[in-house]
This record gives C-alpha cells, structure tokens and sequence, in this order.
C-alpha cells in the first residue's frame, strides 16, 4: 500500500510542477488576441452588394509602453480602435505592429486596412514590395494620397499577406508598402513621432482560408535586418484566417 501511496504523491506533484510550468510560461508569452475586422456596411463592387469590413493597426518603433503616459494619452479608455490595447509584453525594444497580429477576415468580402505607422523609414533590399499588390487598382492611400509606389527608401515595414500553395483554399496574395516617418519629424522626448504616416489599401477575400502575413523590410535585428522582431511571431508577423 504504501508503495502505491508513494507512486501516488510522485504522479501528483508532478502533475503540478507541469501545470505551474505551463501557467507561468503563458503568463509570460505574449499571445496575440485575435481581431475581428469590425462590419463597416456594404461595398457595391461591379453591380454585387458585398460586406465591407476595416480594421485599423498601427506599426510603432518600439513598444509604446516605454513612453510612459503616450498609451495613456493616446488609448484613454484602453481601447485602440475597438480592441482592447494589449499588456506591455516583453522586448520592448522592439518594432511591432498593434495592437495585435492576428486577425479574422469574413470570406467574399471587401477589406480596408488602416496602417497608423510611428516608426521611421527602412529602406526595402527588394524594390519589388514597393509596389502595392493585390490591392483595388494596385493602389494605396498614403496620408490620403493615391500612389501605385512608393520610393523604396521611404518604407518602413510592408503587410504581406500570403500562403503556402493549397488546393483546398483560394489563393490570397496582397502585399502593401508601409511608408516611414521621416527623420526629421516632430518627436515627444521617447522619439514618438507627433503624427503617424498612414497608409491605407482595400482588397477583397475569396472562399475560407489560413494564410500568413509578414513584414518584409529589413526592420529586424541582426543578419539584413531579419532577426528578432522579424523572425518572431507577434510583432512583425502573424495569421489571418478568412471565415
Ligand atoms: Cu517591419
């Protein structure tokens, strides 16, 4: 019995060794909440009535929160455009998009993502993601302007959006460069730029689908640039699943 007894005690306190392990580990990762684009009415696209949904996300230089009082001012309610603004997180010195990367798309419908972006310019190794793709008209608003390019030397992130080849999906593939503050803009005393350079692209989705999108500016830490932020999930990178 006692035998028995004693298996028993080992299968329980290792039982709670894991559960501590596995509470403290997802208390210290940073989990990405998922995102729902928010319904914005309906969208006449060539004679048919689709949903239009928009999401607005920001890019920032660092995590917001080592501005003490900037997410305060700025989020005061704790919300960022109908999502509740996420915990400080770790490597904080770290560019990021916000306030989350993964996102939930409605299927057949007509997208329009709002990049707020704070950071500065990066410019591009490859002058292919400088062209808007996949986009209405291959376009993008920049600060309200129309343009079918940027200048590579003025990007700071791109949103690339992508998927592994699958015959069980539609194929997606929308790639937007995001423009950088420039360097001598009005910053508070952190370096927060006073206004965000925004950039704004609309597209639409096809059937249900898991896809990937990515930055591909140098924007990381490390070898070209594609290191820390770049080669780690929630900050450069994320999921968008269509539904
Ligand atoms: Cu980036």
């Amino acid at each position: 019995m006692r035998r028995y007894l004693g298996a028993l005690v080992t299968v329980i306190v290792g039982a709670a060794v894991v559960v501590v392990v596995l509470v403290t580990l997802s208390s210290a990762a940073r989990i990405p909440k998922l995102f729902a684009a928010p319904a914005n009415g309906n969208f006449n696209l060539d004679g048919a009535n689709l949903k239009h949904v928009t999401m607005t996300l920001q890019t920032f230089p660092f995590n917001p929160y080592e501005d003490a009082g900037w997410v305060q001012k700025t989020y005061p309610n704790g919300m960022d455009n109908g999502i509740s603004v996420p915990q400080p997180g770790d490597n904080q010195d770290w560019v990021t998009y916000w306030p989350t990367t993964t996102f939930q798309l409605p299927a057949h419908s007509v997208v329009t993502i709002r990049i707020e972006n704070y950071d500065s310019a990066t410019p591009l190794l490859n002058d292919f993601y400088a062209k808007p793709q996949g986009t209405f008209g291959n376009t993008i608003k920049v600060d309200g302007k129309t343009e079918n390019q940027i200048d590579p030397q003025t990007a700071s992130h791109t949103f690339t959006i992508h998927s592994i080849p699958s015959s069980s999906q539609d194929w997606l593939y929308v790639s937007v460069p995001v423009t950088g503050v420039a360097d001598n803009a009005k910053t508070d005393s952190f370096g927060m730029p006073d206004a965000p350079v925004v950039t704004e692209f609309t597209f639409v989705t096809k059937g249900p689908g898991h896809y990937i999108w990515q930055c591909i500016d140098p924007c990381g830490a490390g070898f070209d640039g594609f290191g820390g932020p770049m080669s780690t999930k929630g900050y450069m990178s994320g999921t968008i699943d269509v539904v």
